[in-house]
């Protein structure tokens, strides 16, 4: 749990951070920067309160420098983790990951079925259309926190995933 200290010091990074983002046309996918570090389509799932929901979001290391995203915080959630999924004979297991390793020049998507941001103990139930707030930590980059927009319980992504990409700043 972060001190408050530093939840106010990532609260003020995070608007600084958020204020150059560009908003595609239907509103729906963001670019937040924190550092070499770019987080773009920043989702999540409907889920119930007390229950687990999952966040999921592409990160791009635009540096020359090695990054690692450590770990995650949300006032929604009791617990946040970094899980991937392993094959275990013939189901799928998630599986808590110290951190999620961001190559330079690489991008790292974190998507149903792979690697995702785990929200355990739910304060609060997580409606479609409503956004909720998460403060990711780089191990160079520092933290920054992204607006998960909410989507339905079986969404495979947000609705403008595969429209293609471009944006110009
Ligand atoms: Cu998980």
């Amino acid at each position: 749990m972060p001190r408050p200290t530093r939840r106010a010091f990532a609260i003020i990074a995070g608007l600084g951070l958020l204020a150059p983002a560009s908003l595609r046309a239907q509103g729906t996918a963001t670019e937040t920067r924190a550092g070499a570090i770019l987080v773009t389509q920043p989702w999540s799932r409907a889920a119930m309160r007390g229950g687990s929901g999952a966040a999921f979001l592409t990160l791009r290391n635009t540096g020359t420098t090695a990054d690692r995203l450590l770990g995650a915080s949300t006032p929604a959630a009791g617990k946040v983790e970094l899980h991937s999924m392993v094959r275990d004979g013939d189901v799928m297991r998630m599986r808590e990951q110290p951190a999620i390793d961001l190559p330079p020049g690489q991008q790292v998507v974190l998507r149903p079925g792979g690697l995702h941001i785990m929200l355990l103990g739910l304060a609060q139930p997580l409606d479609r259309g409503a956004t909720l707030p998460l403060t990711l930590r780089f191990e160079r980059a520092g933290e920054v926190t992204v607006q998960l927009a909410v989507q339905a319980a079986g969404a495979a992504g947000l609705p403008a995933m595969g429209a293609g990409h471009s944006h110009t700043h």
